[in-house]
């Protein structure tokens, strides 16, 4: 039987890529996120590759706990045992020192980036321990390695991904379960567009002088992860572009 998949954030960037790349290795997909025009447009294109029945669909924000709730507790009982989880959906607002920061944008990347894992996790992972079966993939960053000028509070919230991860993994090492966390570096998608709230220029700046990673790329190191044998636990992997060194360090050529 085709194994189950539940991407967060599939409406964009890395998130698209894994629930893309997901449905090519043969899982059946459940995509989630906010918009629901991005959700429809996607399903409509997985559809029609492995069959009808492989793409399922679910709008709500993961920030808000009863909203994941009830958007988990609606699937069809066909789709409801999730193999593998993919914890993506996340977000960058600004890059100002910590003194000038927004304290909106730093709430919304707690809320999403730290609440929203915790609420995928806590409702997913019970199934998961019942069935003795399952599999979380948390985005991480190379940005909860360390912080870097400007980066703080979505650092902050990335080295909280890492701990929680961590603990996870310790907390399943009795059961089956595995779980894995992946950092990325420098990945081109509207990443940069919505940290600089919608300055294109500011964004587009952030990939010169270097070629940068495919939200493809990342999807593979997913695909990887969620396909090792069953006594292989990836628990982390540090995936950079050849000349980024690490979240500060980015050789550009003029
Ligand atoms: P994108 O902006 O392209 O995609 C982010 C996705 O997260 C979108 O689908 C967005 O949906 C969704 N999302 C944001 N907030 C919420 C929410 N409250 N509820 C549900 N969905 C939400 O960026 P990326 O693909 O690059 O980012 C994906 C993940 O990868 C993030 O966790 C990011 O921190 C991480 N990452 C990215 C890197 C990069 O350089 N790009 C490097 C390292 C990690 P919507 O359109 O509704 O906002
Ligand atoms: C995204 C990568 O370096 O822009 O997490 O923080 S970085």
């Amino acid at each position: 039987m085709k194994k189950i998949a539940l991407v967060t954030g599939a409406t964009s960037g890395i998130g698209m890529a894994c629930a893309t790349a997901l449905a090519a290795a043969s899982y059946r997909v459940i995509i989630t996120g906010r918009n629901t025009a991005a959700l429809d447009s996607l399903a409509d294109r997985l559809a029609r590759e492995p069959g009808p029945e492989s793409v399922c669909k679910l709008v709500f924000d993961v920030c808000n706990l009863e909203a994941c709730r009830e958007a988990i507790g609606s699937l069809p009982a066909d789709w409801q045992a999730v193999d593998v989880l993919v914890n993506n959906a996340g977000l960058a607002l600004g890059l100002e020192p910590e003194y000038e920061g927004d304290p909106t944008d730093w709430y919304t990347m707690i809320d999403t980036n730290i609440k929203g894992v915790l609420n995928m996790t806590r409702i997913i992972v019970p199934g998961m321990i019942e069935r003795g079966r399952g599999h979380v993939i948390n985005m991480g960053s190379v940005a909860g390695d360390a912080a870097y000028a400007g980066g703080n509070v979505y650092c902050a919230t990335k080295s909280a991904v890492k701990a929680i991860t961590d603990g996870l993994r310790i907390d399943v090492a009795h059961t089956p379960l595995r779980v894995t966390l992946i950092k990325p570096g420098l990945v081109e998608t509207n990443f940069s567009r919505v940290r600089f709230h919608g300055d294109n220029e500011r964004a587009d700046n952030v990939y010169k002088g270097i070629e940068p990673l495919t939200a493809d790329d990342i999807a593979d190191t997913v695909v990887y992860a969620a396909q090792a044998p069953a006594h292989v636990q990836i628990a982390e992997m540090l995936v950079l572009a050849t000349h980024q060194a690490n979240g500060s360090f980015i050789y550009r050529e003029k």
